[in-house]
């Protein structure tokens, strides 16, 4: 066995649909263990597979399960990741490591989901929000590992831009540094996950699934080194008011300051507090915009299909 292949196993049906040229959209495990209450979180990441079935794709939840990169989870992993929540630890690029070394379980983020993701061979991946730089990071240096996988890892992430528990300009500027593009998905304005608007300019508008495929087989071609993040709005009928979804990150931030969290834990806490602050209604508009994206990520996975099949 080589080495990788001791530490990946990828589902029979996603490996014969990558072998045939058939879409196949990536998932996160993060998400399902603390992103969202249980039940909730199953029941969600079930349905996310379904949508990408409906659309014509194949879905691939990733996860670490007993040591080992699992791409294409079963329906029984899921509802176990779920069901064990914040027992699960979140794990990193820096964790990966030791958790595949000792056998045990992880919920991948968006930087060890694209990792997996492009271990297999799975270019399309679809999320809610990624992480980025933290308000106050000139002086706590807490900038999401994610950044810097979307720099070196070759992964189309389709997200809802990233909520203003972190700071978004300068996320924006780190993508820049770092050669990431950053397109709005018919849109020219960065998303922030809750709301449409966020006041900062995406690099490219894209009008489809075509042009969006375009742009990432060009960028593979080239062997420019990374992926691209796929910004796409969440639908204006979920979307929440800006002032009072901002109101209650804001509590939520001042809240984790005074508590004296830290490191990994900073990101599940602010989720879970916004969701309670605000009733369960922040729950309900981030369950919609992952549908919305995992549907825009099936559509992208497919129109990346049809591109290469016609060279
Ligand atoms: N943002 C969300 N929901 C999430 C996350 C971010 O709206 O579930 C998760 C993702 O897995 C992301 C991770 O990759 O948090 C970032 O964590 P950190 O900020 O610790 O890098
Ligand atoms: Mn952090």
């Amino acid at each position: 066995m080589n080495d990788l292949n001791r530490y990946l196993s990828v589902s029979p049906e996603v490996q014969s649909a990558l072998k045939e040229n058939r879409p196949v959209v990536a998932l996160e495990s993060t998400i399902i263990s603390h992103g969202m209450p249980y039940p909730r979180n199953v029941e969600t990441a079930l349905r996310v597979e379904e949508i990408i079935r409906e659309h014509g794709a194949v879905p691939a939840t990733i996860a670490v399960i007993q040591g080992r990169m699992t791409v294409g989870c079963t329906k029984e992993q899921i509802e176990y990741l779920g069901k064990r929540g914040l027992d699960v630890p979140k794990a990193s690029r820096r964790d990966l490591p030791v958790l595949l070394a000792r056998g045990m379980d992880g919920a991948t983020t968006v930087t060890t989901t694209m990792i997996a993701a492009a271990a297999a061979g799975v270019k399309i991946f679809a999320t809610g929000g990624i992480g980025g730089v933290h308000r106050g990071a000139e002086t706590t240096m807490d900038i999401s590992a994610d950044l810097e996988e979307l720099a070196q890892t070759p992964v189309l992430v389709v997200c809802a831009g990233c909520k203003s528990i972190l700071d978004i300009g300068l996320t924006l500027e780190y993508l820049e540094t770092k050669g990431v593009p950053v397109l709005g998905y018919r849109t020219e304005e960065m998303p922030a996950f809750y709301t449409t608007h966020s006041g900062f300019r995406v690099d490219y508008r894209m009008e489809g699934p075509e042009d969006v495929a375009a742009a990432f087989l060009a960028k593979l071609a080239c062997g420019l080194k990374g992926g691209m993040l796929l910004a796409n709005p969440i639908p204006a009928q979920y979307a929440m008011d800006l002032d009072y979804i901002n109101a209650n990150i804001d509590a939520a931030l001042k809240e984790c300051a005074e508590k004296g969290i830290r490191g990994k834990a900073i990101t599940p806490f602010l989720l879970d507090r916004i969701q309670k602050l605000t009733g369960g209604k922040s729950l309900e508009a981030n369950i919609q915009l992952v549908y919305n994206n995992v549907a825009v990520g099936a559509e992208v996975a497919k129109a990346l299909c049809a591109a290469q099949a016609k060279d």
